[in-house]
């Protein structure tokens, strides 16, 4: 199978870092085909800066529908534009928030979510909510590590979110710790050893439950909610969506 896996913002670092994530944990015969959209913020850290991206990545997402790809990974734990990129994909899209907390849920009874900016937060409690899984969340701690200094780790800020992670547990009582940034991803690993409980990044997380729905041959009901966009005039910068 192919994956499209959008890093929505514009750090070619991190599309780096999650396409060593997603092919190590990936089947030989899943090909991982990474990229960020053209246009937007190296980051994504609040509103702003996630609706800059979304526009964007929904280009990625209908690049990926027309290179046959079999689904859709949005990477960015604020699941950008997800319903949107279910409305123009007829492929299964999985953001990395979603399928963190899926999986949270299997191997833990609480668990706790880890992630960058304070700012952030109530994003967080939003997906939760969305998602239906806040009454499995022990809490959402943010370390104020902004996004791009995951691109250029010290030990300094690996101990300062290790500490936040140890803080969930001893705490708010988490059991499993959900890392709030796809830029985490490679730390899932070294974090779990260190704190003895399931540490899941989502990046790898969407990448297994797209693997399956694509051995299910499940993709995404377009008989409702994620049916395709009414057709209308599109003007200016967006009318390449005209059809
Ligand atoms: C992410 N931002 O995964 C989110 C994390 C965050 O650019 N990639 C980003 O802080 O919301």
């Amino acid at each position: 199978m192919k994956i499209n896996l959008i890093n929505p913002n514009t750090c070619q670092g991190m599309t780096d870092k999650i396409a060593i994530s997603a092919n190590s944990i990936a089947l030989p015969t899943t090909q991982i085909i990474a990229s960020s959209p053209q246009h937007g913020p190296e980051s994504i850290e609040c509103a702003f800066d996630e609706t800059l991206a979304a526009a964007a990545l929904l280009d990625v997402i209908r690049s990926g529908e027309e290179q046959g790809v079999d689904a859709h990974i949005i990477a960015c734990f604020g699941d950008p534009a997800l319903d949107a990129a279910r409305e123009i994909a007829t492929k299964p899209v999985i953001g990395i928030a979603g399928a963190a907390f899926q999986l949270a849920s299997l191997v833990s009874y609480r668990f706790g979510v880890v992630t960058t900016m304070t700012r952030t937060l109530p994003a967080s409690a939003h997906l939760l909510q969305r998602y239906g899984y806040e009454h499995l969340c022990s809490g959402v701690r943010a370390t104020d590590i902004p996004v791009l200094e995951l691109e250029s780790l010290s030990m300094q800020t690996y101990q300062l979110l290790a500490d936040e992670c140890r803080k969930a547990i001893t705490e708010d009582g988490a059991e499993a710790i959900v890392l709030g940034c796809a830029g985490m991803s490679d730390l899932a690993n070294e974090l779990s050893d260190e704190l003895n409980v399931p540490v899941i990044d989502g990046v790898t997380a969407a990448v297994k439950l797209a693997e399956s729905l694509h051995q299910l041959k499940l993709t995404t009901s377009k008989s409702g909610q994620y049916a395709a966009p009414l057709v209308k005039p599109i003007h200016g910068m967006f009318n390449h969506w005209n059809r």
